[in-house]
């Protein structure tokens, strides 16, 4: 298959800058989207398009230089100015899409003045990847922040390759419904030549909505994918669950820093099971919810004293929007309370870590761990489930998984499955997780490592590129 020069749109490219000692620094950032997409671009080449914050400097143009290194893919900043950021991602995205797409459509709040500033951000991007990219590039453009960039793009080159991925669910039509601008942002899709979603549930949505709301178009298939003719064109959609890079997890964890850093880990926490949880800090992730429920399961299963601590690791997301401090205080609040009721001298339940952890850190603690305990209210994927099982090498962890994670139709081959709502459920499956006998750990655990080894982040951009390949095949037939 042959691959042209890849052209990678994301809201941000994948490094963050802070201020230290009066210095600037840059540092790259955390988060599903970067996981998954950095690899690609390392083996590929190409270009990354993104904002690189508000403001320009030959500085900050300089740490991306270097960054940049040896690698084979180069940054096309672009920067927005702070009334730009303020409207278009912290309103438009993260205070209607990110909610209503999360099915919390209570936290929404549908500022007319977002609409304009989305719009306008769109263009924005569309003008900096028209200037990074040759008319024969693919363009592929990533996530809920960038729905219309393509409209903009296709306006001014009809024949442009487009591709989008969303990272995060598509919501049902009921949900989608109350989204004022929902004819447009998906009359805007259809400029795309493929749609890439995370689930089969999630394509279903995308169709539902397209025959609710844009009744004109022609859509045909069946559920492996289907092509909706409209006013654009053809646009094929299908459902690629994201992943991970199986075996870059699987190697590291067993190399020496790693094995060296489990020891320790071992060795203080001697006989007691450990439980984790990793997450951006973010309201979907259900991290308030696992709180409460590991609480309700000290509370209501005594035995488990001494015998279980939760290491629940939090990356900084998001901060200075309001929401999200307010978030960060209830989860401090809450960890504060479960210690504060069950600690002991020599016993804390729950150790919590507010930071990025670096890549060998993280696959240590995963190690480590005897059960992984996921509660997203919704998610669209959750890279941290396949990370955890690509990195127990030794099959010997139990994964606790919310139904409502775009992970778990794959994962249930081997994971509990629990409603993260559900704190009496979270409570009953952790019992069971920390009970099981090491043979069903073992053998649900390989079930799991099989599946994410044969469906790893290599096979995912192979799917959609091949996917990308017959559509262009089919518009040909077709034009
Ligand atoms: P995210 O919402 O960022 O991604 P997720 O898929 O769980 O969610 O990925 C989080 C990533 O950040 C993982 O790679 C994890 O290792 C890393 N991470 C989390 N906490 C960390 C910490 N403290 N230190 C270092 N690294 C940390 C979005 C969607 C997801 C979808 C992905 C990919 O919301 O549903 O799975 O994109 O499509």
């Amino acid at each position: 298959m042959s691959i042209p020069k890849l052209v990678l749109v994301s809201n941000r490219i994948p490094i963050s800058f802070s201020t230290e000692d009066g210095e600037l620094k840059g540092q790259p950032s955390s988060g599903g989207l970067v996981t998954s997409l950095e690899p690609l671009l390392k083996v590929h080449g190409g270009i990354w398009v993104g904002s690189g914050g508000t403001e320009d400097s030959p500085q900050i143009r300089k740490i991306l230089k270097e960054a940049s290194g040896d690698n084979p893919y180069k940054f096309a900043p672009l920067f927005l100015t702070e009334e730009e950021q303020s409207n278009f991602y912290e309103g438009f995205s993260n205070e209607i899409v990110w909610p209503l797409f999360h099915d919390l459509q209570s936290r929404c709040n549908f500022d007319p003045r977002y609409w304009e500033f989305y719009e306008r951000v769109n263009r924005k991007f569309a003008d900096a990847v028209e200037e990074a990219s040759s008319p024969d590039d693919l363009i592929w453009i990533h996530d809920y922040q960038l729905m219309q960039v393509a409209k903009s793009l296709r306006d001014r080159r009809p024949g442009a390759r487009l591709a989008f991925f969303l990272h995060i669910p598509f919501p049902s039509p009921d949900i989608f419904a109350k989204l004022p601008w929902r004819q447009q942002i998906l009359v805007d899709l259809l400029a795309h030549d493929l749609i890439g979603v995370q689930t089969g549930r999630d394509q279903r949505n995308l169709i539902a909505c397209l025959r609710c709301f844009v009744p004109s178009v022609k859509i045909s298939g069946r559920d492996k994918g289907r092509v909706v003719v409209s006013e654009h064109g053809r646009t094929h959609i299908e459902a690629f669950p994201i992943s991970i890079d199986f075996h870059a997890f699987n190697e590291q964890s067993s190399s020496a820093p790693v094995l060296d850093r489990v020891q320790q880990i071992k060795t203080r926490t001697h006989d007691i099971q450990i439980a984790v949880g990793v997450d951006r800090l973010d309201y979907t992730k259900g991290i308030p919810e696992r709180l409460k429920a590991f609480g309700y399961f000290l509370r209501n299963y005594p035995a488990f004293h001494r015998k279980v601590e939760l290491i629940q690791i939090v990356v900084p997301s998001r901060e200075g929007i309001p929401r999200y401090d307010q978030l960060k205080r209830e989860v401090e609040r809450l960890v504060t309370h479960v210690n504060g009721e069950f600690s002991e001298p020599g016993w804390v339940p729950i150790n919590y870590i507010y930071r990025a952890v670096p890549r060998d850190e993280l696959i240590a603690i995963y190690r480590a761990a005897d059960v992984a305990l996921i509660t997203s209210l919704k998610d669209g994927m959750n890279l941290v489930a396949k990370e955890y099982c690509a990195a127990k090498t030794e099959a010997n962890g139990v994964l606790v998984l919310s139904e409502f994670a775009g992970a778990a139709p794959e994962l249930r081959v081997g994971a509990i499955l629990v409603n993260p709502y559900d704190e009496v459920g979270v409570g009953a499956a952790l019992q069971r997780a920390l009970e099981m006998r090491p043979e069903e750990r073992r053998r649900r655990m390989l079930r799991m490592r099989h599946l994410i080894r044969q469906a790893d982040i290599h096979t995912w951009r192979d799917r959609f590129f091949e996917a990308l390949e017959k559509t262009a095949a089919a518009a040909e037939v077709h034009s």
